[in-house]
């Protein structure tokens, strides 16, 4: 593939804050990719480039424009992963920290959406292709009720989310929308009007640590393809040896005592980052008890790095990964995280980021990897809904 053009605008995210967006255009074609970004991030994350205000992306957008363009225009690459090579190169830091990885991830979703367009592929082929994943659908985690980092601490863990497994996808939007809504009243009823969180779910305050699994419980009963899962995001909780759990503190061993108590009483089937990114020892007994019966799943713990994750699954620290491609900063280095893990025998969960766009790229990303899931955020706002509706759009390429 030749690009003829590349160039970068200042766009805003969901929560208005601003980021980057990349457009590649060879001949008539032209593609456009933007970085999310996120608030609960893990300390062995990539570095993302901020101007001196912490918000600005203007430093980074310059370093596009003066490092990397350049080298992009006028050329040819036979595969993205050429593209995600160079970038490397003319970062040259372990963490991406001179050029940005917000910076780096739009070229690099950019540069595999102009490969796919200009194979005629549709994109989650693609990336199965180049990424030499299985693709399959995923199930859907509808983040319903928003707590910790992204609602002010409301509730002590920041997603409790509605899965969605039902044979058809669009099916489970469905299904899961509906629930979405009913729990809406039922927030309502035992809770009074609240405020959406970052991730638009409903946040309301509580000190009941049981309330939120009962209402969702509530909602999902009767159907079977519906069941409920948490990102405890632990790391946020975590401050000298201790976890802030509502009012109180505890210990690692009184925490695991409750996921014990919501995995037999509510059927919890999914803990991510049960614990902090550096309490592994939390996460390896988390592992070895439960690791049976549900998913035990890193993302603090394991930055979509695939160094990191190769340590964690020889450590047996988890059985399943969150893949956030700008956690790392270029998709070869997302595909090679998602490769360790899989041979490992972990699943895979694409996420999208608190602070999102509308580039619908982790829908086929989660598809061309054959992730066991997708977590999209609620159906209140139009950059989670991009997501959803390019997934319905998938089932229909990925059947027929
Ligand atoms: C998470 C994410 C996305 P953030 O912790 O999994 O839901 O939150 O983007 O704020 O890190
Ligand atoms: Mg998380």
């Amino acid at each position: 593939m030749r690009i003829d053009q590349a160039i970068a605008t200042e766009i805003r995210d969901s929560r208005g804050t601003p980021t980057i967006e990349v457009t590649l255009r060879s001949g008539d074609l032209s593609v456009r990719a933007s970085s999310p970004a996120g608030k609960s991030t893990g300390r062995k994350e990539a570095h993302e480039k901020r101007d001196a205000d912490g918000k600005g992306v203007s430093d980074a957008i310059r370093g596009l424009r003066e490092v990397v363009f350049p080298r992009l225009e006028g050329e040819r690459f036979a595969f993205p992963n050429d593209i995600d090579k160079l970038l490397l190169e003319l970062d040259g830091t372990e963490d991406k920290s001179h050029l940005g990885s917000n910076a780096t991830l739009a070229v690099s979703i950019a540069g595999t959406k102009l490969g796919a367009a200009l194979s005629g592929l549709p994109l989650w082929k693609f990336i199965g292709a180049h990424s030499g994943a299985t693709p399959g659908l995923p199930r859907l985690y509808m983040n319903v009720l928003n707590g910790g980092a992204h609602a002010r601490f409301g509730m002590p863990f920041q997603e409790y989310i509605i899965v969605a497994g039902g044979d058809s996808l669009a099916h489970s939007y469905e299904a899961a929308t509906r629930a979405f809504w009913k729990l809406g009243d039922v927030v309502k009823r035992e809770a009074g009007e609240v405020p959406l969180g970052d991730e638009g779910g409903y946040a309301p305050a509580s000190d009941d640590f049981e309330l939120p699994f009962r209402v969702i419980k509530e909602v999902i009963e009767g159907d079977r393809d519906l069941s409920i899962a948490i990102d405890a995001a632990a790391t946020e909780m975590y401050h000298d040896g201790r976890y802030k759990v509502g009012r109180d503190t505890c210990d690692r061993e009184h925490l695991m005592g409750l996921y014990e108590s919501i995995v037999r009483k509510f059927g919890v089937m999914s803990i991510e980052d049960p614990f902090a990114e550096d309490d592994i020892e939390g996460f390896q007994v988390m592992t070895r008890t439960l690791g049976k019966e549900i998913l035990v799943v890193g993302d603090d713990l394991t930055t979509t790095n695939a160094k990191i994750v190769s340590g964690m699954a020889d450590l047996r620290a988890a059985n399943a990964m969150i893949v956030k491609p700008n956690q790392i900063g270029t998709l070869m280095e997302v595909y090679r995280a998602a490769g360790i893990a899989k041979t490992a025998g972990w699943e895979l969960i694409a996420s999208h980021r608190s602070g999102e766009t509308e580039d619908a790229f982790i829908a086929d990303l989660s598809v061309g990897l054959g992730c066991y899931g997708i977590k999209a955020g609620a159906p209140t706002q139009k950059e989670r809904v991009a997501k959803y509706d390019r997934l319905v759009e998938i089932e229909k390429e990925f059947l027929y």
